[in-house]
Parts: structure tokens; sequence; C-alpha cells
């Protein structure tokens, strides 16, 4: 094609786009006022601990980090928090973000030692005029805040981490069945919409590598006319495709929930030589209207929701099937 035929090409495409570009997301029920929190994967308890907030009349935000920090307590989850499985060095490293219906958000990567990642994330929103901070100076921070150092390593994460070095085989695969790396998103009596995600990120790791989980746009957007999307799975895809701001740039154009993640998982199955058979990847996403939705790659990915109507674990859409 030469330059001239691609801008009148490209020039009848936009043209085309300007006159289809009818579909808009519009809020149809604006007195919802109920409140309701979703969250990546069977995390019952995480969700429990959120609407005891919410049904309280409490903000979005408060029940985002206590529902979160749930999972960071729970030992038994390898992916998140205390418990969490090690990078290949033996260092749990901790990812997390969070961000408010104002559009304010705050993010800790690489953070050492420091079980609540999510808290600290929420400090570096409110107490900091960044929104990211790394490492050392994430800790330096978070103990100044009065967090105190702990050993993240529990007995059982080291000894699968040992036996994993016996052989070293490191493939950026992500277990596609067992998860609770915590992606959430709530709506409060006010119809106010905020989301957090944390985890300890891919096991075994490169030292230093930083998944999509704390990126904005990537791991979580929310934009409070819209809704709020959510990501879980192989980070580097979700990076790659800056998920998550996709599925509400979605919702904004009309597509629910449930479509809008939808679409973005095709944007990761379809890209070329995409091996999207060996890892996973899910979404979740909430609109202004309280409409919810989830999407994934593989069979085996759920949703919980809290709702008026009690706390459920939801099976996920996924590609494969369809
Ligand atoms: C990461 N997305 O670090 C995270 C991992 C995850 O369920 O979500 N696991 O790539």
């Amino acid at each position: 094609m030469d330059r001239r035929s691609f801008i009148k090409r490209t020039g009848v495409a936009s043209l085309g786009i300007g006159l289809n570009y009818h579909k808009t997301f519009s809020v149809t029920k604006n007195n919802i006022s109920n409140p309701l929190v979703i969250a990546t994967w069977n995390v019952k308890n995480a969700t429990e601990k959120a609407w005891q907030i919410l049904s309280k009349k409490g903000n979005s935000l408060d029940a985002i980090e206590q529902g979160c920090m749930v999972e960071e307590s729970n030992e038994q989850g390898q992916s998140v928090g205390i418990g969490g499985l090690p990078d290949r060095d033996g260092n749990v490293t901790l990812d997390a973000c969070i961000m408010n219906h104002k559009g304010d958000c705050g993010s800790v990567v690489y953070l050492k030692n420091i079980k609540h990642a999510i808290s600290i994330a929420r400090l570096v929103m409110e107490k900091t005029p960044h929104v990211i901070l790394a490492g050392d100076g994430a800790k330096k921070f978070a103990l100044s805040m009065g967090f105190k150092e702990e050993n993240l390593l529990t007995e059982k994460s080291k000894t699968d981490w040992i036996n994993w070095k016996k052989k070293e085989k490191y493939k950026p695969i992500i277990n596609i069945e067992n998860h609770d790396t915590i992606g959430m998103l709530a709506i409060d009596k006010n119809n106010n919409i905020s989301g957090g995600c944390t985890t300890s990120g891919l096991a075994y790791k490169m030292q230093g590598r930083v998944g999509d989980s704390p990126i904005i746009g990537s791991g979580l957007y929310i934009d409070n006319e819209i809704g709020g999307a959510v990501a879980t799975g192989l980070g580097e895809e979700v990076l790659k495709t800056v998920g998550s701001f996709l599925i509400v740039e979605l919702m904004r154009q009309g597509y629910s929930p449930t479509e809008a993640c939808k679409i973005a998982i095709q944007r990761i199955v379809n890209k070329p030589g995409s091996n999207y058979k060996n890892f996973q990847v899910g979404y979740i996403a909430v609109n202004k209207n309280g409409d919810t939705g989830s999407y994934a790659i593989q069979k085996g990915f759920s949703m919980t929701k809290y709702d008026k109507n009690g706390n459920k674990n939801i099976s996920s859409l996924f590609f494969e099937k369809i």
C-alpha cells in the first residue's frame, strides 16, 4: 500500500469508526446504592471481611484494604503476603496497588518483609506525593509508618523452593488451578468504586521481577464514572496488553463487564505466536450500574462476589470453550 492509499484507507476507516461509534456507557441504575464486592478466585473470607465494612455503610477503599489484608495474613495462600512463594533466590517480594474513586492510586513493588503490602500501597497514595515506591525505599517508608518487619518465607514455602531448586526448571508458566493472588473491586453505598490488588507474584521469578499487579492500568484500573477491572495470572501478558485499562475503556464504549473482559483476553490469545495454552490470565470487572463479569483464558478461574444476595463463588467463562 502506498502512502496515498494508506491515508485514503485510514481516512475512510476512521470516518467509519466515527459514524459507528454510537455505543457508550450509560448509567441506568442511578439508585443502585447496593454495595457489592467482587474478587479474583475463591476468597470468601476476604469478600466477607469487605462486606462487613460495606454493609455497615463503610467506604469501598476501607473494604478493599481490609479484604485484601485477609489473604495477605493467610499463611496457606502461596501467592500473596506471608507464605508467598519466593523468587529463585529465596526472597519473598510483594507487589500491590490500590485505587480510589477519585482516581488516586498508590503502589509498592518488590517490597520485602512487610506482609500488608496493600496497606503500604494505600499509604503511598495518601501520605506521599508519589504513586509507586519500590524495594528498599518502600520498606523504609513502611517502617516509618510503624509497620514491623517479619519473615514472610514460611517453612512450607521454603521446602517447596528447596525442592524446586533441585531441578531449577523455570518456565514462566502460571499455575492454573490454585491461586489466591487477590484482586478486588468494591462499590459502596455512595456508589463509589475502589479496587486493589496484592500478590507475591510469579513463583521462582528472577530476582527483581515486577508483575502487572502493582502497575496501574495493567493489574488494576478504576474510573468511578464507568467501573473497574482487575487481573490475575501471568503478569507479563497483562502488562503487554494493559489489560485493566483496556477493559474500563471497553465498558466506556458500552460493552458489558463480561464482554469487555473477553475482548481483553482475546487480545492476549490473538497475539502472533501466543502460547496461551500454557498459561492463565483472568479478569474480573464491575460497571457503575453494579453489573459484574469475568473472563479467563483457561478453565478453572472463578470470581467471588458478595452482595445483598450473599457470598458466592462463581465459575468464570473462559476462552477455550467458546
Ligand atoms: C503476577 N499477576 O505477578 C501476578 C500473579 C498472579 O495469580 O496474579 N497470580 O504476574
